[in-house]
Order: structure tokens, then C-alpha cells, then sequence
């Protein structure tokens, strides 16, 4: 997703795009160009008049004027005849919107909860039944001006035959794919994450990559593999973080890896070979390099804050379960899970607090 920017041009497309209903081009246009030509003439004529028209002028003094500002809309995509209702989470600036509507009459906006200082929008939405697929447009107003949103709806791929689970039959094979194999030598150390590849240190990227999984398929299936186990493959932050676990970006595959189309055409060979792929998350806590850990979405996000929070390991620091001396842990801290000696705020210290110092989950 990008947001659209405002400017003398940009500024009208945007008025136009959202004036229209979002369809999809019909089969028999798709792939012919001369027919294309008829639609977009009526693109030309109307810009021209939308140009001459005091709605149009009025649209773009009030994107030059306006501050509210969308960086990052989460998810970025969804799909038709999925989940009746979907909460987008946009990120920005001045986004304590007064009004949000789309442009697809299917696509129906129940509420708009903003945080306080406005940098996030918490946009409900409600995706009718007769959906079609397409990319509507929603426009958002707010005090401090107007701005506006893409939302891809795609058609859900065909289910029959995926999403089987795992049976006590499968032989499962656990990949870091950092540390499996280099298919892609380009991706090594990416531009935006410069120094974070260095095979002579421990805590370094080393290379591996999707692509590398995908070309040692047939080796797996020779071991007897029937379902690929891959830690976290979302983005993450820091150029240590090669185990995946400190996401900056949860609907996004790091760099380091690949794209979301080398996942898609991982996923693709492997389950032309018969193997499954099994998809590791993190829900219950994100990277220290995270917006959201110096600028939670809400109060509440998080148990506590960069600066105060619990840590799992904090009461076994002592004498108690740890060494003496006050050193770091000897013990599994999940040991006072099902200790019945153990404290409540002991457990409390593990289930809501952080496996690290520096970040709250
Ligand atoms: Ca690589």
C-alpha cells in the first residue's frame, strides 16, 4: 500500500480514482488493448473536466493544505467471501478522523476509534457478502484535513486439497531459513540493512534464503519430510535478528529471505512435491525496533513500556531459582508455570512479561 501523495497532479487522480466505483475490467477488455483505448479516453475527458470543475479545485486546496498523513495501512490486503468484518489499523499523522467511507457500497465503515495524538486510526469495516474482488478506495476526513486509502480485496485461492493440518503421521523438519541454504546471493545483505550480513559472526545473516528451501526440496522429500516447519519469515529490524522473532513488520517477509512471491512459489513447489509448509507466528510480541514499542497504538498494547516492564527472568535473578549472586538465570523460568510453590507474581512475571530486557510484550 502506498498513500497517495497530494500535489498538483496527484491530487486530481485521486479525486477522479475515488469517484468512481472500483470494477473489475471485464474479460473481453483485459487483454486488448485498442478496446482499452474507449475507457481510458473517458479517463482524459473527465480529469479535463473535473480540472475545469470548483469540486476538483476546491479537492486539491484541500490536499495541499491538509497535514493528515497514512504511512501504513495493516493489513495491506484482504480477501472477498473470507471474514465478514475486518479492522484495518492505519498509522500516520492527524488521523482522529470525523468520517472514513469507501467507495464500494459493500464495503460498509462501522467505527473509526483513533489513539490519542492521532497517530493510529483503527478503521471496522464490514465486507458484504456480494463483494467482488477489486481494490476499493477509502477516503478519510479529520480536522486537520483529507487524505485517502487503497484496500486490495482478492479472491481467495482455491481451498480444496490445502490447509490440512498436521497427524501424527507427518515428519516434520524444522528450518531457520537463514541458515539453510543461499539460493539467492542478491538478497545477501539488502540496501536497507547494510553491514547485517557476515558469515564470521555468530549472531549475523549468513545468506540463506526461500529460494535456497525451494531448490533443496527434492533433498528434503529424499529424507522422508513431509511438512517444512520455517521460523518467522516476517520482517525484522536489526542485523541480529536472523531468527525472525523481532518483527517490524508483520505482513511483510524480510528482505533477507526473499519476496512474498519466492514464499508463494515456495509454497507452490512444495506442495506439488506432496509437503506441506507449516507457517510459524508471533503474535504476542514484536521487535524492540518495532513504531509501535516507543509509540503504542494504545495504552494497553503492550504489558507496561520500553522503559518499564516485566521480564520472565526478573524473580530468578535472585537466590531463589537463579544463581547465587544475583546472576542470570540458571533455571527455565517456565519451570514456575507448574511449580505449586511458586508465587502468582512470579507466573505473572512470565506470562506478561518479556523474554527480554529491552522490549515489553
Ligand atoms: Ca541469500
Amino acid at each position: 500500500m502506498q498513500n497517495r501523495k497530494c500535489g498538483p497532479h496527484t491530487g486530481i487522480r485521486r479525486f477522479f480514482s475515488y469517484a468512481l466505483a472500483v470494477t473489475n475490467l471485464p474479460a473481453s477488455l483485459q487483454n486488448n488493448p485498442q478496446k482499452r483505448s474507449l475507457p481510458r479516453s473517458i479517463f482524459v475527458v473527465l480529469v479535463c473536466l473535473s480540472c475545469r470543475s470548483g469540486a476538483a479545485r476546491k479537492a486539491a486546496a484541500e490536499c495541499s493544505a491538509s497535514t493528515v498523513k497514512i504511512t501504513k495501512v495493516e493489513p495491506p490486503n484482504w480477501w472477498v467471501g473470507f471474514t465478514p468484518e475486518l479492522m484495518l489499523l492505519l498509522s500516520g499523522q492527524e488521523l482522529e478522523a470525523t468520517k472514513v467511507s469507501c467507495n464500494l457500497p459493500t464495503l460498509r465503515v462501522l467505527r473509526t476509534p483513533a489513539s490519542a495524538g492521532g497517530n493510529y486510526l483503527f478503521v471496522w469495516l464490514r465486507i458484504g457478502a456480494d463483494t467482488k474482488p477489486g481494490t476499493s478506495v477509502c477516503r478519510l476526513w479529520a480536522p486537520q484535513g483529507t487524505t485517502s486509502f487503497e484496500l486490495p480485496l482478492s479472491p481467495r485461492a482455491p481451498t480444496l486439497g490445502k490447509f490440512q493440518g498436521l497427524s501424527p503421521d507427518d515428519v516434520i523438519y524444522l528450518i531457520m531459513p537463514d541458515r539453510f541454504a543461499n539460493g539467492d546471493p542478491t538478497n545477501d545483505q539488502p540496501a536497507e540493512a547494510p553491514g547485517s550480513h557476515d558469515r564470521s559472526k555468530p549472531r549475523a545473516y549468513h545468506g540463506g534464503d526461500l529460494h535456497g528451501i525451494q531448490i533443496h526440496l527434492a533433498y528434503l522429500k529424499e529424507l522422508g519430510v513431509t511438512t517444512l516447519w520455517l521460523t518467522p519469515l516476517v520482517k525484522n529490524g536489526a542485523a541480529q535478528d536472523y531468527r525472525g522473532s523481532d518483527a517490524v513488520d508483520l505482513y511483510a517477509v524480510d528482505p533477507h529471505l526473499g519476496s512474498l512471491k519466492d514464499y508463494q512459489d515456495l509454497v507452490a513447489a512444495a506442495h506439488k512435491e506432496k509437503v506441506k509448509i507449516f507457517f510459524d507466528a508471533v503474535p504476542n510480541y514484536v521487535g524492540p525496533l518495532n513504531p509501535w514499542v516507543t509509540n503504542p497504538p494504545l495504552p494497553d498494547w503492550f504489558h507496561g513500556t520500553k522503559q518499564h516492564h516485566l521480564d520472565s527472568f526478573s524473580p530468578l535473578k535472585g537466590t531463589f531459582y537463579g544463581k547465587p549472586g544475583g546472576q542470570a538465570a540458571a533455571n527455565d523460568p517456565f519451570e514456575s508455570l507448574v511449580d505449586p510453590h511458586a508465587p502468582a507474581w512470579m507466573k505473572q512475571n512470565l506470562t506478561d512479561g518479556g523474554f527480554s530486557e529491552f522490549c515489553p510484550t
